[in-house]
């Protein structure tokens, strides 16, 4: 077996024994043609553009109109995580709890070995190093992902920080993330996205999606990440991090979980309406946060990732500038439509329909067309720093104190748009219940209601209910904790229109957030938490919107929530064995308040 050899990169096997001995022993398993160690150089980057260009994984777009920016088609059959084929690989069955998928590991391992083997023959097996954080962050934790698709590497080359800075870190110690990738023949059959948090492993085959193969997002910094994060004293979440700029340059942080494709790229990036001149809101993060105690007692954060893999569809001027200014160079599009003018086109965005392009399956697509042009769960992949406003502390290795912590579904009934938790304990409770429609992020039934407990249902690496314990536990460690609430953007009326616009207005909701955090305003004590007075909702500017529409937006019905408790109640008793008896206390302690 050679190193690759068409060119100079590539060449320079690892330094690090241990990594260079992993890589190795996965070219043994999966004997490839040959091997690429990446070093992140601009050099290499050039070269694996016009690698996966010239392989057709890649068409470069409209390089005036798009600068840097390429397309990508995945195979049909996968376009989204596959939670079924996700596996929790422990020693004990319990260890992984009844919310996740569990494998013995001996065995998966055995049988992820057989599918790998000689399976890059014919192919290059690329060995990426990668960061999760900022260089220096005591947080951060380094991964070696080995893999034989190229749009892996080009992924992860703008999600993490890949190459020389990885094994900087790393210097000599064995201390790394072991992931495996592994095309194979792209069969739903044969896809298995395996996790073995004992060894700080992780074997994924036979898929090409992101969620699935760019292991140090969803399989490291999540399910791996909330592993170590139990045993080590900190949090990973499936949470973006933003910070909000008063016109007095004073500046809060805010940690909001919200479910796969219910707008946290949106959130993150929002830009206030006219009526909040001189507030700015910066981009920590959109999609992961790995948080800890501080010496001051506060909750620290950072964004282990580098870059954003958002939902195309939707995205626009309107609903989200500075993306569109984000995606507009240097950006991968994944399952999107392509323009015959080479540019790029998805259902909402701000040009209307082409009169004709190819649609994500490179069919020819009109408006006439029944299906979608763009697929409802495609993807642009974009490198942070693009965001015009991207915070510089998003690189700072200590991370943002957090002042609070917003949970929220995507509800078309029941839940209010905004309350906030009597507590840590209730909102660590309110966290536990959260509930949200289904969406195209991940295989399965869009729309039906499903609980998601802080948006970590499929990301969570080991026994929810310790989990909860673990939530619960961190407030002891915390002398000023975050204050918790909960949103709902999405809450329709009678007729099925959405009651509150979202998107920019979010800023008035934030704003009440913070003001309750600085203690500037007071609140009403509801069932559910504490809620705000419509006197102390802006509302300024706001067109049409009265105290009827906030009403309607604020309503609480006794009986909806009585129903939605049965679906709690199911989820605490999948859980019972480990479920910490503050929450069932807390339960308790709303229906009696209902
Ligand atoms: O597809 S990903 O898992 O990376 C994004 C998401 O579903 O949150
Ligand atoms: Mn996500």
């Amino acid at each position: 077996m050679s190193t690759s050899s068409t060119s100079e990169f590539g060449t320079q096997p690892f330094t690090n024994p241990h990594a260079a001995a992993y890589v190795r022993a996965m070219a043994d398993l999966t004997t490839p043609d040959a091997v690429f160690w990446c070093d992140g150089s601009e050099g290499e980057r050039d070269f694996l553009y016009a690698e996966a260009v010239r392989q057709g994984v890649l068409l470069p777009l409209n390089q005036e109109k798009l600068p840097g920016c390429h397309y990508h088609r995945s195979n049909p059959n996968d376009v989204a995580r596959v939670e079924q084929s996700t596996f929790i690989c422990t020693e004990m069955a319990e260890d992984a709890g009844p919310t996740n998928n569990w494998a013995d590991p001996k065995a998966m391992r055995a049988r992820l070995h057989a599918l790998a083997r000689g399976g890059m023959k014919g192919r290059t097996l690329y060995a990426i190093p990668y960061l999760m954080g900022p260089p220096g962050s005591p947080l951060a934790k380094v991964g070696i992902e080995v893999t034989d698709s190229i749009y892996v590497v080009l992924n992860m080359r703008i999600m993490t920080r890949m190459g020389r800075v990885a094994l900087e870190h790393l210097g000599e110690a064995d201390d790394f993330n072991r992931g495996l990738h592994c095309l194979l023949d792209c069969h739903p059959d044969r896809r298995l996205i395996c996790h073995f948090p004992q060894d700080n492993e992780i074997v994924s085959v036979g898929s090409g999606y992101g969620g699935n193969v760019l292991l140090g997002k969803k399989c490291l910094a999540l399910r791996i990440g909330s592993y170590l994060g139990r045993r080590q004293g900190w949090l990973a979440e499936h949470m973006l991090i933003l910070g909000v700029e008063s016109p007095d340059g004073r500046k809060s942080y805010v940690a909001a979980a919200f479910p796969s494709a219910c707008g946290k790229t949106n959130f993150a990036m929002l830009i206030p309406p006219a009526r909040f001149a001189g507030w700015k809101i910066w981009t920590v993060g959109d999609d992961i946060a790995w948080m800890q105690p501080g010496p001051d007692g506060r909750l620290w954060a950072i964004n282990p990732e580098a870059g954003y893999f958002g939902v195309a569809p939707g995205t626009n001027a309107k609903t989200n500038p500075n993306a569109m200014a984000t995606i507009a160079r240097d950006t991968i599009y994944t399952n999107v439509a392509l323009k015959p003018d080479g540019t790029v086109w998805w259902e909402g965005h701000d040009d209307p329909a082409p009169a004709e392009c190819l649609d994500w399956q490179g069919r020819p697509w009109t408006p006439a067309s029944k299906e979608k042009a763009a697929h409802p769960n495609s993807r642009f992949t974009a490198p942070a720093t693009n965001n015009p406003a991207f915070a510089p502390e998003a690189l700072d290795p200590q991370g943002v104190p957090i002042d609070a912590i917003i949970f929220g579904g995507r509800r078309a009934g029941t839940v209010p748009l905004v309350f906030e938790a009597f507590n840590w304990s209730h909102g660590v409770f309110l966290g536990a219940t959260m509930g949200s429609e289904m969406t195209a992020a991940a295989a399965g039934t869009v729309g039906q209601v499903r609980r998601d407990p802080m948006a970590m249902l499929p990301f969570c690496g080991y026994n929810m209910g310790r989990y909860f314990r673990h939530w619960l536990d961190m407030r002891k460690r915390l002398a000023e904790p975050p204050r918790i609430f909960h949103v709902n953007w999405f809450r329709k009326d009678s007729e099925g229109r959405f009651l509150w616009p979202g998107f920019g207005e979010n800023m008035r909701v934030l704003k009440w957030v913070l003001d309750r955090c600085d203690g500037r305003v007071g609140a009403v004590e509801s069932s559910l938490g504490w809620v705000p007075r419509f006197e102390d909702f802006d509302t300024e500017g706001l067109e049409g919107f009265d105290r009827e529409t906030f009403e309607k937006l604020q309503r609480m019905d006794p009986d909806e929530w009585r129903r939605d408790l049965l679906s709690t109640d199911e989820l605490f008793m999948k859980l019972y064995t480990h479920l910490p008896k503050e929450l069932v206390f807390q339960q308790q302690l709303l229906v009696a308040r209902l």
